[in-house]
C-alpha cells in the first residue's frame, strides 16, 4: 500500500478537523429522526470523499468534452448498470447534483416557462420544486397544487382528476417530503394519460423502500421517476432521474449541457456503491424494518395520546400534530434537540399557524434503522419524546432524557462513524 507524505487533514486544518469529529460525536451519540437523513456507509463515504472529485466530464460516457476519461466512464457506467437493474428501469442519468436540480432538469426537459404543471402542495406534504409559489416552479411555470382531504388527510385523487381536467397540466407530479402514505402511481398514471401529461413520480424519499421491495415502483407507470439518492437509499447526498427510453435523450440533455457542467464523479463513484449495497438481500430486509419501525414509533405516540395524520404511516414518515398537546411543533423539536433527539418541525395539513411555527412534527426510521434500532427502541424512543414534549422548558427532565440517550445510543453503533 503506497503511503502518504503529505501532511493529514488535522495537521493542515486542526479548527475543521475538529468540527468533522464534533459532528461525528453528535451524530452518534444523538437519535435523528429526521425523515430525509440517514448515515451512509464507510464505503458510501470513502468514495464520495475520493479523488475522482478532481476531475472534470463533462458529457456522457464516451462522448465527453474532456480527455483523461478512462475511469470516470467506467465509474459511471457502473452506477448506471447497477441502478437500472435495482429500479428494473430503461435509463438512468446520475448526473443531477440533487433532488431540486433533477427536478429542475425535467422541467427543462418537457416545459416552457408559463406552462401549466400540477403538484402536491406544500402543506399537504409536497415538496418546494412541484410547484409552490416561493420556489422557481411556482415562479416560471402556471402551477397548480392539489392537496389532501381535510377528513383523513390523503391525498384526494378526485380532486387530482377533477384539476387535472380543468386545467390540462404538461406535467404531473407525484411524490413530496411529508405524505406519510403509500403512493397509488397507477391512479396518477390514468390521470395523466386521460388529460395528456407525462407523469413524474419524485420518488425521493422512499427509493429505499421501492428499491427494498416495501414500496411499489412507479418503474412502470411513470413516464419520468427523480430522486436524491442520501435519504432511504443510504447514499451519498446526490441526485437521479430514471426514465423510459423515449425520453433519455431529453433528460440526458436537459441535465447536461442544459442545467449542469461537470458531473461530480466522487458521487457518481458513491451513488454506485450505494446501488451495490442497496442490491444486496440484506437491504430488502431494512427497508422492511425502516417501514416496520416507522409503524412501531407512530403507534407508540398514537397510545400515548398523539395525533399522527392520517391515522398512522405506510413508509418511513409520520406527521405528528401537537395542537392537542398544546405545545407548538417548533417549542418540541428545540427541546428534543435539547433532549438529544433530533428532527424537525412541520406544517401539518390544515394547519392554522405558519409554516415557521407550525402545529407539528416529523419524524422518520431511516438513520435509527441504519444503526440497528428495532420495534423495542421504537418505544423507548416514544417514551422520551412524550418526557420531553410535556415539560418543553424543563431542564432537569431534558438533560435527564439526554443522558439515558446518549447511554442508549451507544449499543447502536452507525454506520460510517468509526468507534
Ligand atoms: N429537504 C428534504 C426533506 O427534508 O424532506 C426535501 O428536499
Amino acid at each position: 500500500m503506497p503511503s502518504w507524505k503529505e501532511p493529514s487533514l488535522a495537521q493542515v486544518d486542526p479548527e475543521i478537523a475538529k468540527l468533522i469529529e464534533d459532528e461525528q460525536r453528535l451524530e452518534a451519540r444523538t437519535i435523528r429522526l429526521i425523515p430525509s437523513e440517514n448515515y451512509a456507509s464507510r464505503a458510501v463515504i470513502e468514495a464520495s470523499g475520493s479523488l475522482l472529485a478532481n476531475k472534470y466530464s463533462e458529457g456522457y460516457a464516451r462522448k465527453r468534452y474532456y480527455e483523461g476519461q478512462q475511469i470516470v466512464d467506467a465509474v459511471e457506467e457502473l452506477a448506471i448498470a447497477r441502478m437500472k437493474q435495482l429500479f428494473s428501469v430503461e435509463h438512468v442519468n446520475v448526473q443531477p447534483y440533487s433532488g431540486s436540480p433533477a427536478n429542475l432538469a425535467v422541467y427543462f426537459a418537457f416545459c416552457k416557462p408559463g406552462d401549466t404543471i400540477m403538484g402536491l402542495g406544500l402543506p399537504s406534504g409536497g415538496h418546494l420544486t412541484h410547484g409552490w409559489s416561493v420556489s422557481i416552479s411556482g415562479a416560471y411555470f402556471k402551477a397548480v397544487q392539489y392537496g389532501v382531504r381535510e377528513s383523513d388527510q390523503r391525498i384526494d385523487m378526485d380532486q387530482v382528476r377533477d384539476l387535472a381536467k380543468q386545467h390540462r397540466p404538461k406535467l404531473l407530479w407525484c411524490g413530496g417530503s411529508a405524505y406519510p402514505r403509500l403512493l397509488d402511481f397507477q391512479a396518477f398514471r390514468d390521470i395523466a394519460t386521460e388529460v395528456g401529461a407525462i407523469l413524474v413520480a419524485d420518488i425521493a424519499h422512499i427509493a429505499g423502500l421501492i428499491a427494498g421491495g416495501v414500496h411499489p415502483s412507479p418503474n412502470l407507470v411513470a413516464d419520468v421517476i427523480t430522486t436524491t439518492t442520501h435519504k432511504t437509499l443510504r447514499g451519498p447526498r446526490g441526485g437521479m432521474i430514471m426514465c423510459k427510453k423515449e425520453h433519455a435523450a431529453a433528460i440526458d440533455k436537459a441535465v447536461f449541457p442544459g442545467l449542469q457542467g461537470g458531473p461530480h464523479n466522487h458521487t457518481t463513484a458513491s451513488i454506485a456503491v450505494a446501488a451495490h449495497e442497496a442490491l444486496q438481500p440484506s437491504f430488502k430486509v431494512y427497508a422492511q424494518q425502516v417501514v416496520d419501525n416507522s409503524k412501531a414509533l407512530a403507534s407508540a405516540l398514537f397510545e400515548r395520546g398523539y395525533h399522527v395524520t392520517t391515522g398512522g404511516t405506510d413508509n418511513h414518515l409520520a406527521l405528528i400534530d401537537l395542537s392537542k398537546q398544546g405545545v407548538p411543533g417548533k417549542v418540541a423539536a428545540k427541546a428534543l434537540d435539547r433532549a438529544g433527539i433530533v428532527l424537525n418541525y412541520n406544517s401539518v395539513p390544515f394547519d392554522k399557524r405558519k409554516p415557521f411555527d407550525p402545529s407539528g412534527v416529523r419524524i422518520g426510521t431511516p438513520a435509527i434503522t441504519s444503526r440497528g434500532m428495532k420495534e423495542p427502541e421504537m418505544a423507548r424512543v416514544a417514551e422520551w419524546m412524550h418526557r420531553v414534549i410535556a415539560k418543553t422548558d424543563d431542564d432537569k427532565t431534558i438533560d435527564a432524557v439526554r443522558g439515558e440517550v446518549e447511554e442508549f445510543c451507544k449499543a447502536f453503533p452507525a454506520p460510517g462513524i468509526p468507534t
